[in-house]
Parts: structure tokens; C-alpha cells; sequence
């Protein structure tokens, strides 16, 4: 039982039910192109927004809106009380996998050593959750960028003390993925970039956050973790500028530190945007350069410039990059994560279902529409006519 158990699991209705707690769309049995949907979309809920957001924004002053049970009493009870809630919520919603930050699931400790036993001891319990639901890992990662360490990054800190720590923290997180059977590890580098160039060492920050992701792909090998290595580029904020630019950026630093055939990018419909790109733009790049992996599915707000983090509410806007999708073959190791947070007055349990059931239906939707032109094939026709001049001597 938890404040997600009032509802019971969630079904597919059709498009003209009128039930807000129902998928008039994401038929997950449904076959198209030889998979099913649930395979094609491989749809993950993420941890943090989800669970772990408590409604604050810059002008709440970190007073919680939402009334969880987990965000009182002592921080690390509340950690198996909000696991018990979030595996409620993910088997009453039924879609495939979850994400998580070692943060969101589990508090700091004294020191890493301690930090890490919490974290084993409520993963050892996801592990069995898991089991239970049949609920599967997309993706893993760590949380880099909330502890008042990480300030001035992670792996481009100038205090070597803090990369080490970094390391370490990664290196168990890693660890830990490939021990849930993780499909991917993600690393999103929020506070790898740089407030003003006027203090900063731009190619010792590089060559650091080479070094550093070179370490994690060496210890993926040690290990013989199978999954995807994916950098999620991203322009700004927190920071003013991040290194993790775009994909393009990403694809030349990987060159640069001869990583391209190890590393992939997960691509966000919001950080597209905020790079002054399309999420289509960002998704054919990565095909183009062989280095697509999964994908953060959110969306932002036309008017305001940052990461609002919206449940994707308009099909026809991801037509495009859904397409590009198909064209490139699907996803591999990577899926949809659902990257997105309930606006600030949606303070019910329930708003949690309604806002991913609206984003897998739109999802959905899309999708349906992208596999019509796709195999209808008309685009595909006029772009070949388009470039038959090279097929000529
Ligand atoms: C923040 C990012 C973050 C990553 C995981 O903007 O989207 O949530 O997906 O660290
Ligand atoms: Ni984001
Ligand atoms: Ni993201």
C-alpha cells in the first residue's frame, strides 16, 4: 500500500474513452512493423522528477508542496518508504523500465564507503522489487551535481580530490547497473562547463572529462557490463555553459579523446530546444554520426528558456524526429525515459498517473503516425530522387 495503491492497474481504452486513468493510445500489445509497441517505445519512468521532487521551485525557498510521507522523518526509512511507493506506482502503470540517480534512491552517508552501504542496501532491495514487477533498468546513473562538492563539476573540478570522488561514486553506480541488468548508463554532466572563462582552464577541464569518461569506459570492460556508455548533451543550466553542448559537440570530444566507438549520446527533447536545435535536428545528427542511443522524452515551453521538463502533450511535434527514428533502424540498447515533472500545482497522487498516461499517449500517437509515412515511403522515395545524381558513374 502506498499513496499510488488508490488506483488500480492501467489500461488500454481506445481513443474514445473518456477515463483520464486509462491509455487511449499505448496499446503496448499492439503489433506494428513485426514489435510490439512497448518494444519499439520502451517507455521508462524516471526516478527523480517522479518521486524525489518535492514541488520546490527558485521561488518556494525549499519549502516542499508536495505531501509525500517519504520527505519526512529520518532520511534514510523515508528512502525504503518512498522505493516501497515508487514500485507501487511502476507496476500499477506498467510500462517497462525505470531510471534512477544513486541519489535519488539512496542519502549520503558520512563518507563514500558509507554512502555506499545505504545505497547497496536499498538497491539489494530494488533488486527484488524488481523481480516482483518485472519492472526492467533502462538506465542507471550518478548524481553529480547536488552536493555542495560538486559546485564547480565533477570531472572538470579543478580540485582533483573531487574527480576522485566522482570516481568512485560513478564507479559503484556502474556497478550497480550492470548488476540490475541495466540496458545503459547515462552520464549527464550539469555542472561540467564553466560560469566565467576569466577563471577557468578550458583544456585542463577537457582533458580531465576525457580522462574521466576513458576510466568509465575501461571500467565497463573490467566489469563486463553489456549495456550502452550514453553522455546526455545539454547547453546550460545549472551551469552558464556545459561542455556537453549538443551532439555534435559531444561527438567532436569524443573524437577528441578517442572514444567515439565506445560512447553514444541520450538525446533530450528539451535540451535540443534550449541548444537553439529541433529534437529532430539532435536525432538525425546522432544517426548520422553513429553515435544514437536513448532518448529523455520531455518537452519545453515556446515561451520560457529553460528546462521546464513537460510531459510530451503534442503528438505532431515529434512526428519528425520519430521518423528519423524508424529510418535509423529503432532503438538498440535505448528507450524512451520520461524526463519530465508534474506541474507545481498537480499535488494529487494521481496527477502522477495522468501526466505519464498523457505522455506515452502522445508518444504513442506520434509513433503510430511516424510508422504511416514511414511505410508509406513517399519521403523516403522523394529524398533518394533527390541525390540520384550520385548514383551515377
Ligand atoms: C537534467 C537532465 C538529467 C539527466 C540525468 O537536465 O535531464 O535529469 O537526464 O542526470
Ligand atoms: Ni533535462
Ligand atoms: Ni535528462
Amino acid at each position: 500500500m502506498s499513496v499510488y495503491s488508490t488506483v488500480d492497474s492501467i489500461r488500454f481504452e481506445g481513443p474514445d474513452s473518456t477515463n483520464p486513468l486509462a491509455f487511449r493510445w499505448y496499446d503496448a500489445t499492439r503489433v506494428v512493423m513485426g514489435k510490439t509497441l512497448a518494444e519499439h517505445l520502451r517507455p521508462a519512468v524516471c526516478y527523480w522528477h517522479s518521486f524525489c521532487w518535492r514541488g520546490e521551485d527558485p521561488f518556494s525557498l525549499g519549502v516542499p508542496l508536495f505531501n509525500r510521507p517519504w520527505f519526512q522523518g529520518d532520511p534514510q526509512s523515508a528512502a525504503v518508504q518512498k522505493l516501497d511507493a515508487a514500485f507501487d506506482f511502476f507496476a500499477r502503470l506498467g510500462l517497462p523500465y525505470w531510471t534512477f540517480h544513486d541519489r535519488d534512491v539512496a542519502p549520503e552517508g558520512a563518507n563514500l564507503r558509507e554512502t555506499n552501504a545505504i545505497l547497496d542496501s536499498l538497491l539489494e532491495n530494488a533488486a527484488r522489487k524488481m523481480q516482483d514487477t518485472g519492472v526492467k533498468l533502462l538506465w542507471g546513473t550518478a548524481n553529480l551535481f547536488s552536493h555542495p562538492r560538486y559546485m564547480s563539476g565533477a570531472a572538470t573540478n579543478p580540485d582533483p580530490e573531487v574527480y576522485a570522488y566522482a570516481a568512485g561514486q560513478v564507479k559503484h553506480a556502474l556497478e550497480w547497473t550492470a548488476r540490475l541488468g541495466g540496458e545503459n548508463y547515462v552520464l549527464w554532466g550539469g555542472r561540467e562547463g564553466y560560469e566565467t572563462l576569466l577563471n577557468t582552464d578550458m583544456k585542463h577541464e577537457l582533458d580531465a572529462y576525457g580522462r574521466f569518461l576513458a576510466s568509465v569506459v575501461e571500467h565497463k570492460h573490467k566489469i563486463g557490463f553489456k549495456g550502452a556508455i550514453l553522455i546526455e548533451p545539454k547547453p546550460k543550466e545549472p551551469t552558464k555553459h556545459q561542455y556537453d553542448y549538443d551532439t555534435a559537440t559531444v561527438y567532436g570530444f569524443l573524437r577528441r579523446y578517442g572514444l567515439d566507438q565506445e560512447v553514444k549520446v541520450n538525446i533530450e527533447v528539451n535540451h535540443a530546444t534550449l541548444s537553439g536545435h529541433s529534437f529532430e535536428h539532435e536525432v538525425t545528427t546522432s544517426f548520422a554520426l553513429g553515435i544514437f542511443g536513448s532518448l529523455d522524452a520531455n518537452r519545453g515551453d515556446e515561451q520560457l528558456g529553460w528546462d521546464t521538463d513537460q510531459f510530451p502533450n503534442n503528438h505532431v511535434a515529434l512526428v519528425p524526429a520519430l521518423v528519423e527514428l524508424l529510418r535509423g533502424g529503432g532503438f538498440k540498447t535505448g528507450g524512451m525515459n520520461f524526463d519530465a515533472k508534474l506541474r507545481r500545482q498537480s499535488i494529487d497522487p494521481e496527477d502522477l498517473y495522468a501526466g505519464h498516461i498523457g505522455g506515452i499517449d502522445t508518444l504513442a500517437r506520434a509513433f503510430l503516425s511516424a510508422v504511416d509515412l514511414h511505410q508509406a515511403a513517399e519521403l523516403d522515395r522523394a529524398r533518394t530522387a533527390r541525390y540520384a545524381g550520385w548514383k551515377n558513374e
